[in-house]
């Protein structure tokens, strides 16, 4: 018998309701009981059962039978990727955004070199593959450029006009050098820094955080009510399976650092960032061999 395929609208309305998505996220680490999905979202019986079925229904969920016990499980954690890009999504649409009427906004990518300050600018500007970043052999963004310039060096044309103006500051030594003689010209006419550490390079969370307070202190003369947006970047999906990557190393190891440095009343937003493609299947061909 062939299996019933589910359209997007069965499974985006069975995730949006807050009792599917708690059901949903206490299934993330393993089968689980009616009752220990109660323990976990505190929802009661009867709910969790009447949500449980409707998950069935379309075939999010599935669940085995071990003597009198039935365990509930995810039939496929690609539903996590999902949610992840979904999450992504709304975070780079905060960052794009502007408000109706205010001037055009002009932005700042700071960082170390290769923290991955021209791939975020990029998928801003519409590319969204990673694939296609490291085909295109980024190189070193050669001091302060304008994303006009860095397309233009890519041989690349923009698929949307983004309503802020983005600039790169590379960040190999030779630029950090020059920006540490004469900081407030870099900084000048900028309304927000973004500023971009690479989360996957560990051994220099330090050096990155220290240029971090080099630039901090510096906005904080030219304007104490700057804006900066910290992205910790190649977050990439399920990186914090590893324990480098986990919560409490990456509270620990930056955020703890990054509070110790930024200026008081600073204002400043932290962010988890990757422009990694999730995994996707696409339906090419069905056969059906009858014998
Ligand atoms: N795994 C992973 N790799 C990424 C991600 N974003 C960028 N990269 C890789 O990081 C490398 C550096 O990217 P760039 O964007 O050139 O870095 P940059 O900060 O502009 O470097 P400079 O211009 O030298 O300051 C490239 O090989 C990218 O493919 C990400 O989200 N995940
Ligand atoms: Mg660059």
């Amino acid at each position: 018998m062939m299996e019933k395929q589910f359209e997007y609208m069965d499974i985006l309305k069975a995730i949006a309701d807050d009792t599917r998505m708690a059901i949903l996220q206490s299934l993330k680490s393993g089968p689980l009981t009616v009752s220990d999905i109660e323990k976990i979202t505190g929802k009661s019986h009867s709910t969790t059962s009447q949500q449980l079925k409707s998950m069935l229904n379309v075939n999010l969920v599935t669940f085995r039978k071990v003597g009198t016990q039935k365990f509930y499980q995810i039939r496929d954690n690609q539903i996590f990727d999902m949610l992840e890009s979904i999450s992504s999504y709304l975070s780079t649409s905060e960052v794009i955004s502007t408000t109706k009427g205010e001037k055009v906004r002009k932005i700042l990518l700071m960082g170390l070199d290769n923290s991955g300050k021209t791939s975020i600018l990029l998928s801003f500007l519409g590319n969204k593959n990673l694939v296609s970043f490291m085909s295109q052999n980024l190189k070193p963004t050669n001091g302060k450029k304008h994303m006009s310039e860095i397309l233009a060096d890519l041989k690349l044309e923009s698929k949307i006009q983004p309503e802020c103006v983005y600039f790169e500051y590379g960040g190999q030594v030779v630029f950090r050098e020059e920006f540490k003689k004469d900081p407030i010209s870099i900084l000048r006419g900028f309304d927000k820094i973004i500023y971009v550490i690479d989360i996957q390079d560990d051994k220099r969370y330090e050096e990155s955080i220290n240029y971090l307070k080099e630039i901090a202190n510096c906005l904080e003369n030219i304007s104490p009510s700057y804006e900066m947006d910290i992205f910790l970047h190649k977050f990439d999906p399920n990186i914090d399976i590893n324990k480098k990557y986990s919560q409490p190393t990456i509270n620990e190891k930056v955020i703890g650092r990054i509070k110790q440095i930024i200026p008081v009343g600073f204002k400043n937003t932290v962010y988890k960032t990757t422009i990694y493609t999730v995994f996707r299947k696409s339906l090419i061909m069905q056969t059906y061999h009858a014998m």
